[in-house]
């Protein structure tokens, strides 16, 4: 099996022994314990399904983020709050590593009406205003315009705030990115594309679908910079996305960021595909040289960011959000069957009828 991203130089185990300047003084520890947290945030809620999952208590697909944590977290902590942000089927990560609230997502998952889009959502259609998270989709590509779109709602009404648009390698080979690429550049919004490329489209390896080595040579044909990126590495994650966000703030319009990325489990968990594609002894070199977890605690160690104990305790913290949150999925209620059509179709103006009035 040749390496999975050859364009990519490996980075050294170890870059040194100082922390890079993102996480120096007190504000890069508080940055450095958010990057672990939400890494690890994200990491435990989805083991926490696949344990769900394996007693069949999720009526519901499980696409998972594992092995994809620091592109996640890396990009969304280089926004705030207020920034917008849009996913795709394997979304789980996303609203987390924005900040959402465990238990409203774990009860979406479960299909409670105490889920973030009322239960009506389901694992691929996580949705969290109150943190920016717009939404995401199981139909491949289909949130990219709308995240282009909240990038023109903001120029238009003059914020300085940017649109987070995450989406993967084979969703790059839509009509629909570079549509929105193309527009995005020519009226320099302010819009991030985030490619989290982790090699594959279901069981196509991007060699096989996709006619250039790296995703981020095609920001060139829009006007935009586009820039690879070690998907395993939080920081460069990060950093690189800081420097699109701040450029796009800035009124200097996109950027293409690609994070050179593993996926750890099946397409989707519990996805048997007739031809095997991948063999499980890849699977577990990949989980010993490049988790984004191992990685990065290794670093913290060699730095003295945050020492072991403190590690320690931020997963324990995790943990225990995690368990609430399946406790609080578990004992909600479902939806009541009488409210199935509400919330689903916009109010749209002219279209009442005598009975709304
Ligand atoms: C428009 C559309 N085409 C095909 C599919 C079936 N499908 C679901 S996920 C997927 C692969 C997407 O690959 P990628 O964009 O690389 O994301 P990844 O699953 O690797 O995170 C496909 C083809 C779909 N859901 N929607
Ligand atoms: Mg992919």
């Amino acid at each position: 099996m040749p390496n999975l991203h050859p364009t990519l130089e490996s980075p050294a185990p170890n870059p040194g022994s100082a922390p890079p300047e993102e996480l120096q003084g007190d504000a890069g520890k508080a940055l450095a314990v958010e990057m672990l947290d939400r890494m690890l945030r994200i990491r435990l809620f989805e083991e926490a399904t696949i344990k769900l999952f394996q007693a069949a208590e999720l009526p519901t697909m499980a696409h998972l983020s594992i092995g994809q944590e620091a592109a996640i977290s890396g990009a969304c902590l280089a926004t705030t709050i207020s920034d917008t942000m849009t996913g795709n089927h394997r979304s789980h990560g996303h609203p987390i590593a924005k900040g959402a609230r465990l238990d409203r997502l774990m009860a979406e998952l479960f299909g409670k009406a105490t889920g973030v889009c009322g239960g009506k959502g389901g694992s691929m259609h996580l949705a969290d205003f109150s943190v920016g998270s717009l939404g995401e989709s199981g139909i491949v590509g289909s949130a990219i315009p709308v995240a282009t779109g909240a990038a023109l709602s903001e120029q238009v009404r003059g914020t300085d705030r940017v649109s987070l648009c995450f989406f993967g390698d084979g969703a790059a080979n839509e009509g629909v990115l570079h549509e929105s690429m193309n527009i995005a550049g020519a009226w320099h919004l302010p819009v991030i594309y985030f490619c989290e490329n982790n090699g594959y489209a279901v069981s196509v390896r991007m060699e096989d679908s996709t006619a250039v080595p790296d995703i981020a040579i095609r920001a060139a044909g829009y006007g935009m910079p586009g820039i690879v990126v070690d998907g395993q590495d939080v920081v460069a994650c990060y950093r690189a996305t800081k420097e699109a966000v701040d450029r796009a703030r800035r009124g200097e319009g996109p950027s293409l960021v690609e994070a050179k990325t593993y996926r750890f489990h099946e397409h989707a968990y519990g996805l048997k595909l007739p031809e095997p594609y991948l063999e499980d002894s890849v699977v577990e070199g990949w989980r010993a040289d490049q988790d984004p977890i191992a990685l990065f605690e290794a670093r913290l160690e060699s730095w003295g960011t945050i020492a072991a104990d403190e590690r320690a305790d931020i997963r324990k913290a995790a943990q225990e959000d995690v368990d609430a949150a399946v406790e609080f999925a578990r004992e909600s209620p479902y939806p009541d069957p009488a409210e199935a059509y509400t919330d689903i179709y916009a109010d749209t103006p002219g279209t009442e009828t005598e009975e709304d009035r």
